[in-house]
Protein backbone atom coordinates (compact mmCIF):
# COMPACT_ATOMS: atom_id res chain seq x y z
CA UNK A 1 0.00 0.00 0.00
CA UNK A 2 1.17 3.75 -0.76
CA UNK A 3 2.62 4.94 2.50
CA UNK A 4 0.42 8.12 2.32
CA UNK A 5 -3.04 6.44 1.36
CA UNK A 6 -3.09 4.29 4.69
CA UNK A 7 -5.67 5.18 7.05
CA UNK A 8 -3.25 5.97 9.86
CA UNK A 9 -1.02 8.35 7.86
CA UNK A 10 -3.98 10.40 6.83
CA UNK A 11 -5.86 10.12 10.23
CA UNK A 12 -1.82 11.95 11.52
CA UNK A 13 -2.17 14.49 8.58
CA UNK A 14 -6.02 15.56 9.26
CA UNK A 15 -5.16 16.06 12.62
CA UNK A 16 -1.36 18.43 12.39
CA UNK A 17 -3.59 20.68 9.23
CA UNK A 18 -6.58 20.95 12.21
CA UNK A 19 -4.06 21.68 14.53
CA UNK A 20 -2.11 24.40 12.01
CA UNK A 21 -6.32 25.87 11.27
CA UNK A 22 -6.51 26.40 15.04
CA UNK A 23 -3.69 28.96 14.80
CA UNK A 24 -1.99 26.48 17.38
CA UNK A 25 1.33 25.75 15.32
CA UNK A 26 3.03 29.10 14.15
CA UNK A 27 6.28 28.71 12.44
CA UNK A 28 7.77 25.34 13.46
CA UNK A 29 5.65 25.35 16.78
CA UNK A 30 4.42 22.19 18.12
CA UNK A 31 4.70 18.40 17.57
CA UNK A 32 2.62 15.30 16.88
CA UNK A 33 3.52 11.48 17.65
CA UNK A 34 1.56 8.28 16.87
CA UNK A 35 2.59 4.68 18.34
CA UNK A 36 1.73 3.05 15.06
CA UNK A 37 0.38 -0.24 15.19
CA UNK A 38 1.95 -4.22 13.98
CA UNK A 39 -0.52 -4.14 11.60
CA UNK A 40 -0.22 -0.80 10.23
CA UNK A 41 3.69 -0.74 9.94
CA UNK A 42 3.06 -4.39 8.07
CA UNK A 43 1.02 -2.68 5.55
CA UNK A 44 3.40 0.07 4.64
CA UNK A 45 6.13 -1.68 4.80
CA UNK A 46 7.30 -1.93 1.27
CA UNK A 47 7.84 1.88 1.60
CA UNK A 48 10.36 1.86 4.15
CA UNK A 49 13.93 3.66 2.95
CA UNK A 50 15.92 2.58 6.18
CA UNK A 51 18.76 5.57 7.23
CA UNK A 52 21.08 5.25 10.04
CA UNK A 53 20.62 4.60 13.86
CA UNK A 54 20.87 7.80 16.05
CA UNK A 55 20.56 8.10 20.19
CA UNK A 56 16.96 8.94 21.36
CA UNK A 57 18.26 11.06 24.07
CA UNK A 58 16.56 9.20 26.88
CA UNK A 59 16.09 5.44 27.56
CA UNK A 60 11.91 4.16 26.61
CA UNK A 61 12.38 0.29 27.50
CA UNK A 62 8.80 -0.22 27.32
CA UNK A 63 9.14 1.05 23.59
CA UNK A 64 11.46 -1.49 22.44
CA UNK A 65 10.79 -2.50 18.45
CA UNK A 66 7.81 0.01 18.56
CA UNK A 67 7.57 2.34 15.55
CA UNK A 68 6.26 5.66 15.21
CA UNK A 69 4.65 8.50 12.94
CA UNK A 70 6.65 12.02 14.45
CA UNK A 71 6.51 15.65 13.03
CA UNK A 72 10.29 17.04 12.09
CA UNK A 73 12.27 18.84 13.93
CA UNK A 74 12.02 22.74 12.56
CA UNK A 75 9.16 21.36 10.17
CA UNK A 76 5.97 23.14 9.90
CA UNK A 77 2.55 22.06 10.13
CA UNK A 78 1.22 24.34 7.83
CA UNK A 79 2.99 22.05 4.95
CA UNK A 80 2.41 18.77 6.46
CA UNK A 81 -0.97 18.42 4.03
CA UNK A 82 1.14 19.31 0.85
CA UNK A 83 4.65 18.48 1.40
CA UNK A 84 4.10 15.50 3.85
CA UNK A 85 7.51 13.52 2.79
CA UNK A 86 9.44 16.36 4.13
CA UNK A 87 6.98 17.00 6.95
CA UNK A 88 7.40 14.28 8.80
CA UNK A 89 8.89 10.68 9.09
CA UNK A 90 8.14 7.02 10.47
CA UNK A 91 10.74 5.92 12.57
CA UNK A 92 11.97 2.39 14.58
CA UNK A 93 13.41 1.80 18.10
CA UNK A 94 16.02 -0.63 18.66
CA UNK A 95 15.68 -3.28 21.28
CA UNK A 96 16.91 -1.55 24.33
CA UNK A 97 14.68 1.80 23.57
CA UNK A 98 17.87 3.96 23.40
CA UNK A 99 18.13 4.76 19.63
CA UNK A 100 15.60 5.19 16.61
CA UNK A 101 16.15 5.29 12.82
CA UNK A 102 14.40 6.50 10.26
CA UNK A 103 12.38 4.00 8.07
CA UNK A 104 10.66 6.71 6.01
CA UNK A 105 10.08 10.32 4.86
CA UNK A 106 11.94 13.68 5.96
CA UNK A 107 13.41 13.05 2.40
CA UNK A 108 15.32 16.34 2.31
CA UNK A 109 16.93 15.49 5.41
CA UNK A 110 16.31 16.52 9.02
CA UNK A 111 15.45 14.73 12.35
CA UNK A 112 12.61 13.96 14.28
CA UNK A 113 11.27 16.54 16.35
CA UNK A 114 13.14 18.43 18.87
CA UNK A 115 10.69 17.24 21.69
CA UNK A 116 11.49 13.13 20.69
CA UNK A 117 12.49 12.51 24.20
CA UNK A 118 9.32 14.41 25.91
CA UNK A 119 7.17 12.31 23.54
CA UNK A 120 8.72 9.01 23.62
CA UNK A 121 8.80 8.88 27.65
CA UNK A 122 5.21 10.06 27.79
CA UNK A 123 4.66 7.48 25.22
CA UNK A 124 5.83 4.88 27.88
CA UNK A 125 4.16 5.81 30.91
CA UNK A 126 0.97 6.09 28.69
CA UNK A 127 1.39 2.65 26.77
CA UNK A 128 2.19 1.07 30.37
CA UNK A 129 -0.85 2.61 32.33
CA UNK A 130 -3.51 2.26 29.85
CA UNK A 131 -2.54 -1.22 28.58
CA UNK A 132 -1.42 -0.12 25.33
CA UNK A 133 -4.60 1.88 24.42
CA UNK A 134 -3.05 5.89 24.38
CA UNK A 135 -0.91 6.15 20.66
CA UNK A 136 -0.85 9.90 20.30
CA UNK A 137 1.06 12.58 22.14
CA UNK A 138 0.14 16.29 20.90
CA UNK A 139 2.27 19.19 21.59
CA UNK A 140 1.15 22.58 20.65
CA UNK A 141 1.12 26.55 21.29
CA UNK A 142 -1.97 27.63 22.07
CA UNK A 143 -2.74 30.76 22.89
CA UNK A 144 -5.03 31.37 25.88
CA UNK A 145 -3.89 28.47 27.55
CA UNK A 146 -0.02 29.96 27.53
CA UNK A 147 -2.11 33.52 28.56
CA UNK A 148 -3.24 31.96 31.53
CA UNK A 149 0.06 30.48 32.76
CA UNK A 150 0.87 33.71 33.41
CA UNK A 151 -1.64 34.88 35.66
CA UNK A 152 -2.48 31.95 37.57
CA UNK A 153 -0.35 29.93 40.48
CA UNK A 154 1.50 27.08 38.58
CA UNK A 155 -0.58 24.20 40.36
CA UNK A 156 -1.83 21.69 39.18
CA UNK A 157 -5.02 22.46 41.46
CA UNK A 158 -5.71 25.84 40.53
CA UNK A 159 -5.56 25.46 36.34
CA UNK A 160 -7.87 22.26 36.74
CA UNK A 161 -10.54 23.86 39.03
CA UNK A 162 -10.30 27.13 36.93
CA UNK A 163 -10.82 24.86 33.89
CA UNK A 164 -13.05 22.63 34.96
CA UNK A 165 -15.30 25.93 35.94
CA UNK A 166 -15.27 27.38 32.19
CA UNK A 167 -17.60 24.51 30.61
CA UNK A 168 -19.59 21.80 32.38
CA UNK A 169 -18.14 19.53 29.73
CA UNK A 170 -14.38 19.75 30.98
CA UNK A 171 -14.75 17.41 34.13
CA UNK A 172 -16.18 14.81 32.16
CA UNK A 173 -13.50 15.73 28.96
CA UNK A 174 -10.59 15.46 31.47
CA UNK A 175 -11.71 14.39 35.10
CA UNK A 176 -8.13 13.51 36.14
CA UNK A 177 -7.49 16.85 35.76
CA UNK A 178 -4.42 19.00 34.49
CA UNK A 179 -0.74 19.33 35.31
CA UNK A 180 1.54 22.50 34.95
CA UNK A 181 5.61 22.02 34.62
CA UNK A 182 7.35 25.06 35.10
CA UNK A 183 9.34 27.50 32.83
CA UNK A 184 11.70 25.00 31.72
CA UNK A 185 13.92 24.70 28.63
CA UNK A 186 12.28 22.51 26.52
CA UNK A 187 13.49 19.80 23.94
CA UNK A 188 15.74 18.03 26.41
CA UNK A 189 15.72 15.45 28.80
CA UNK A 190 14.86 17.04 32.10
CA UNK A 191 11.62 18.46 30.56
CA UNK A 192 10.66 15.54 29.32
CA UNK A 193 11.35 13.41 32.62
CA UNK A 194 8.73 15.97 34.71
CA UNK A 195 6.32 15.98 31.98
CA UNK A 196 5.98 12.40 31.80
CA UNK A 197 5.72 11.88 35.78
CA UNK A 198 2.52 14.37 35.10
CA UNK A 199 1.59 12.20 32.58
CA UNK A 200 1.11 9.32 35.26
CA UNK A 201 -1.82 11.17 36.71
CA UNK A 202 -3.15 13.29 34.15
CA UNK A 203 -3.83 13.44 29.88
CA UNK A 204 -2.60 16.82 29.97
CA UNK A 205 0.33 18.51 31.01
CA UNK A 206 0.86 22.82 30.82
CA UNK A 207 4.35 23.90 29.99
CA UNK A 208 4.35 27.33 31.38
CA UNK A 209 4.63 29.99 29.18
CA UNK A 210 5.71 27.54 26.08
CA UNK A 211 2.22 25.13 25.24
CA UNK A 212 0.35 22.14 26.30
CA UNK A 213 1.47 18.45 25.81
CA UNK A 214 -2.07 16.19 25.31
CA UNK A 215 -2.24 12.23 25.20
CA UNK A 216 -5.28 10.30 24.21
CA UNK A 217 -6.12 6.61 22.58
CA UNK A 218 -6.63 8.24 18.51
CA UNK A 219 -6.09 11.12 17.08
CA UNK A 220 -9.77 12.29 17.60
CA UNK A 221 -9.84 12.36 21.44
CA UNK A 222 -7.07 13.94 21.87
CA UNK A 223 -7.05 16.92 19.52
CA UNK A 224 -10.48 17.09 21.10
CA UNK A 225 -8.54 16.83 24.23
CA UNK A 226 -6.57 19.66 23.27
CA UNK A 227 -9.33 21.73 22.10
CA UNK A 228 -11.57 21.06 24.98
CA UNK A 229 -8.68 22.62 27.26
CA UNK A 230 -7.92 25.31 25.16
CA UNK A 231 -11.41 26.42 24.35
CA UNK A 232 -11.88 26.53 28.34
CA UNK A 233 -9.04 28.97 28.40
CA UNK A 234 -10.61 30.96 26.15
CA UNK A 235 -13.84 31.36 28.06
CA UNK A 236 -11.64 32.16 31.18
CA UNK A 237 -9.53 35.07 29.13
CA UNK A 238 -12.85 36.64 27.77
CA UNK A 239 -14.69 36.05 31.39
CA UNK A 240 -11.51 37.77 33.02
CA UNK A 241 -11.41 40.82 30.20
CA UNK A 242 -15.09 41.74 31.06
CA UNK A 243 -14.50 41.77 35.03
CA UNK A 244 -12.19 40.76 37.63
CA UNK A 245 -14.31 38.47 39.35
CA UNK A 246 -17.47 35.93 38.25
CA UNK A 247 -21.03 36.60 39.57
CA UNK A 248 -21.27 32.53 39.51
CA UNK A 249 -19.94 29.34 38.47
CA UNK A 250 -20.23 26.00 39.08
CA UNK A 251 -20.04 25.24 42.37
CA UNK A 252 -18.11 21.87 44.57
CA UNK A 253 -21.37 20.94 44.86
CA UNK A 254 -22.37 20.82 41.16
CA UNK A 255 -19.92 19.19 40.30
CA UNK A 256 -20.36 16.27 42.39
CA UNK A 257 -24.10 16.60 40.96
CA UNK A 258 -22.20 16.09 37.53
CA UNK A 259 -19.61 13.57 38.67
CA UNK A 260 -22.80 11.15 39.57
CA UNK A 261 -25.04 11.50 36.83
CA UNK A 262 -21.75 11.27 34.05
CA UNK A 263 -20.01 8.13 36.11
CA UNK A 264 -16.64 10.37 36.41
CA UNK A 265 -14.34 10.43 39.32
CA UNK A 266 -13.49 13.89 40.27
CA UNK A 267 -10.86 14.20 42.98
CA UNK A 268 -11.54 15.47 45.97
CA UNK A 269 -8.30 17.90 46.03
CA UNK A 270 -9.58 19.99 42.93
CA UNK A 271 -12.98 20.83 44.72
CA UNK A 272 -11.75 22.73 47.30
CA UNK A 273 -13.55 25.83 48.97
CA UNK A 274 -11.92 29.26 47.42
O1 LIG B 1 9.35 23.92 17.70
O2 LIG B 1 7.26 23.39 19.86
O3 LIG B 1 8.79 22.85 21.92
C1 LIG B 1 8.81 22.79 18.26
C2 LIG B 1 8.40 23.08 19.63
C3 LIG B 1 9.38 22.96 20.69
ZN1 LIG C 1 6.79 23.89 21.82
Amino acid sequence: MNFLEAEFVQGFMRMADDGWNQGWHERNGGNLSYRVKPEEVEAVKDNFEIKQWQPVGTTVPALAGEYFLVTGSGKYFRNVMIKPEDSFCMIELDEKGENYRIVWGLVNGGRPTSELPSHLMNHEVKKLATDGKYRVIYHAHPANVIALTFVLPLKDEVFTRELWEMATECPVVFPDGIGVVPWMVPGGREIAVATSKLMKEYDVAVWAHHGMFAAGEDFDLTFGLMHTVEKSAEIYVKVMSMRPDKLQTITPEDFKNLAKDFKVTLPERFLYVK
